[in-house]
C-alpha cells in the first residue's frame, strides 16, 4: 500500500478493530446475562483503494474532503438472528455515549430498488491517536442473517457479472429478496410466540411456589 494511503487509512483500521471488540463485547454481555443476544456476529472492512477512487469520481469528492464526505471508509456489519433484533441493535447504538450519530438510512422498511435491505448508521467516533483525539466517521450496517444471505450473494453475482443485471434477473433478485423477508417475518413470529410461552410458564411456576 502506498505510504500516504497507509497513513490516511490507519485511523479507520484502528477504529474498525476497536468497534469489533465493542460490538462482540455486547454479544458476550447478553450471553453472560443469560439473555437472547440480538447480535449473531460482527464483521468489518476498510474500504478498498479502488472502491474509494471509484466513489470519489462518481460522487465528485475531492481529496481534501475525502474523510468528511466518504462516510464508509470504516465499515462494520452486525448480523442479527431475528427481524426485531435489528431495531433493538439500533436502539442500543443510539443509547451509547461513545458515538454521535450523523445519519441513519432505513433500507429495512424502505428497500432499495435492487431488493437490498439493511439499516445503515453513520456516526462520529472520537479516536485516540498519538497527537490526541480525532473524530472519524464510522458506518455500521445492521441486517438479519437472511438479508445478509441475499446481499452477499447478490454482491457476488454483481461482481462476477459487472454492470446492470438483465431485467429478468433483476426481477428474480427482487423476488428472492421478498422471499428472504417473508422468512425473516416467519422466524421472528415463531421466536416471539416461543418467548411469550416461556415467559408465561415462568410466571406460572413462580405462582406455584
Ligand atoms: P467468532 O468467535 O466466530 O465471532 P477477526 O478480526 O480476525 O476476528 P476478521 O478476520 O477481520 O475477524 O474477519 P471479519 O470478516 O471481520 O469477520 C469474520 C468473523 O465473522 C469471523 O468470526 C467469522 O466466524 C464470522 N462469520 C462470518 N460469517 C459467519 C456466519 O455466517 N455465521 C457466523 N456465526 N459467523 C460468521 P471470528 O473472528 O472467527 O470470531
Ligand atoms: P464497498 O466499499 O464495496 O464495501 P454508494 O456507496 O455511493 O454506492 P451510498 O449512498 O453512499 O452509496 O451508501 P448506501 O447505498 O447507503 O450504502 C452503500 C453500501 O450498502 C454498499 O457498499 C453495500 O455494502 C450496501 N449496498 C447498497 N446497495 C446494495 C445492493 O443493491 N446490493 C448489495 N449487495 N449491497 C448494497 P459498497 O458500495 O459495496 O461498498
Amino acid at each position: 500500500m502506498n505510504e500516504n494511503w497507509e497513513q490516511l487509512l490507519f485511523p479507520y483500521q484502528q477504529a474498525a478493530k476497536e468497534w469489533k471488540v465493542k460490538l462482540r463485547g455486547m454479544r458476550k454481555e447478553f450471553q453472560v446475562r443469560g439473555e437472547h443476544s440480538p447480535i449473531e456476529f460482527v464483521t468489518s472492512r476498510i474500504k478498498s483503494i479502488p472502491s474509494i477512487e471509484e466513489k470519489m469520481q462518481r460522487r465528485h469528492i475531492t481529496a481534501d474532503r475525502l474523510t468528511e464526505d466518504m462516510e464508509d471508509l470504516c465499515g462494520l456489519r452486525i448480523m442479527c438472528p431475528f427481524l426485531d433484533d435489528v431495531s433493538d441493535v439500533v436502539q442500543l447504538l443510539r443509547r451509547r455515549n461513545d458515538v454521535e450519530i450523523v445519519s441513519e438510512r432505513d433500507y429495512v422498511n424502505n428497500e432499495k430498488e435492487s431488493g437490498y435491505r439493511s439499516y445503515h448508521i453513520v456516526f462520529r467516533y472520537p479516536l485516540q491517536l498519538l497527537d490526541g483525539e480525532r473524530e472519524i466517521l464510522v458506518e455500521i450496517q445492521v441486517r438479519t442473517l437472511a438479508m445478509n444471505f441475499w446481499a452477499t450473494l447478490e454482491h457476488s453475482l454483481n461482481y462476477k457479472h459487472p454492470g446492470e443485471f438483465p431485467e429478468d434477473v433483476h426481477k428474480r433478485l427482487q423476488a428472492a429478496s421478498e422471499t428472504a423477508f417473508k422468512l425473516d417475518e416467519e422466524m421472528s413470529q415463531i421466536h416471539h410466540e416461543l418467548s411469550t410461552a416461556e415467559a408465561q410458564q415462568n410466571q406460572a411456576n413462580k405462582g406455584e411456589k
